[in-house]
């Protein structure tokens, strides 16, 4: 990046400005980087994803998507893409390529929708073209849909590693907890498709009377961090606790994760909502915090440009604000590093094909920072 390119940047993101770009490199315990802005002008970024060509898909909550160059140019917003309700902490959220995407040209949204009765969490499809997208259907609705209240929509997307089956995270929306409980209900769970969007036969409350077949597992607060582990090929999830009591966890089919009959978290007045923070029937969390980091995206290191950061796990954190290491040893954590801290609000990471990391900053005006290694 040119200086002059920088002060320009600088000068359109006073956000961005604020929070980070340092010429001078930053050492951490296994990676030394410089921090670039590398797309600014961005409002509420919220996911991404790259391209096989180079270029990063990012949807920005308000309900646009972009494509951005590798030089941090950002194109015009795309045609085709949905209405989305754009209020609280909805909009257009996640937005993931289909594991045949080459081929299909497929990719996933995930935003909060107004349907007949009030809002909901829905998954879309769409096919990626020149002009836009093309031929957006809507997959799945995780009803029953919400007049009050637009809070906790969960909505991150992840496939399986052998891109077979697709999994999306929704929040329990806030005002009524115990939808985290019912299983006639998909707030509040982390659901399980194939990559075509059906209902697979072997999920875990198939054929039971009253239950959804889309749940793979329920008792989630706001999870919205999801992936594998590339090591284990386990999944993970982290999720939003209330005053304290963010949770990371590995999600198995038909577990039960507790909210709000178990929690390490209080409410925001700080009174108590549960007895326990474990009880038999219920997973433990892996990792819980308390303090709260409010913690979004979840991601795995993959090594290339930042070889120290193979195989950990970091989580975007909004509040307070910074990056979150978890080094792996398997499927356990080790001791977590925070990195970046007190400046922006994260709300992804990303990494690209040569392992680069790109930082989505969520604000009014936010965009994405590049970690390049110095
Ligand atoms: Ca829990």
């Amino acid at each position: 990046m040119t200086p002059r390119r920088t002060l320009l940047a600088s000068l359109a993101a006073p956000a961005l400005a604020r929070a980070q770009e340092s010429s001078t490199a930053i050492a951490t315990a296994a990676a030394r980087f410089r921090v670039v802005n590398w797309a600014t002008g961005l409002q509420h970024p919220w996911g991404g994803a790259f391209l096989p060509d180079g270029r990063l898909l990012v949807s920005e909550r308000p309900g646009r998507l972009r494509l951005v160059s590798p030089d941090g140019a950002a194109s015009a917003p795309l045609a085709g893409g949905p209405v989305v309700e754009a209020q609280g902490q909805g909009g257009l959220l996640d937005v993931a390529l289909a594991p045949d995407f080459s081929s299909s040209r497929h990719i996933w949204l995930s935003t909060a929708t107004a349907i007949p009765g009030g809002v909901v969490t829905r998954l879309w499809r769409a096919e990626f073209t020149p002009g836009g997208l093309a031929n957006l259907t809507a997959v799945l609705d995780a009803t029953p849909a919400q007049a009050r209240g637009r809070l906790h929509y969960g909505g991150r997307i992840a496939f399986s590693p052998d891109g077979q089956y697709l999994f999306l995270t929704t929040g329990e929306r806030n005002e009524v907890r115990e939808r985290a409980q019912s299983l006639g209900d998909l707030a509040g769970k982390v659901l399980r498709l194939t990559a075509r969007g059906e209902v697979p036969r072997d999920n875990p409350f198939v054929g039971r009377e009253g239950a959804r077949p889309e749940i793979w597992s329920l008792g989630h607060r706001n999870p919205q961090g999801i992936a594998f582990n590339p090591a284990t090929g386990t999944l993970f999830a982290a999720e939003f606790g209330p005053l304290g009591g963010d949770e990371l966890n590995i999600i198995r089919p038909g577990r039960n994760y507790g909210w709000p009959l178990i929690t390490h978290g209080r409410n925001y007045i700080g009174t108590r909502i549960s007895e326990a923070t474990s009880a038999p029937g219920f997973e433990d969390p892996l990792r819980a915090w308390v303090p709260a980091i409010s913690p979004s995206g979840l991601t795995f290191g993959a090594g290339g440009a930042f070889p120290g950061w193979r195989g950990s796990a970091f989580l975007g954190c909004l509040n307070p604000p910074g990056l979150l290491r978890l080094p792996m040893a398997g499927d356990m954590p080790g001791r977590e590093e925070r990195m970046l801290e007190g400046k922006s609000r994260i709300r992804h990471m990303l990494f690209d094909a040569a392992g680069l990391a790109y930082l989505l900053v969520d604000d009014r005006v936010g965009g994405i920072l590049r970690l390049e290694p110095a």
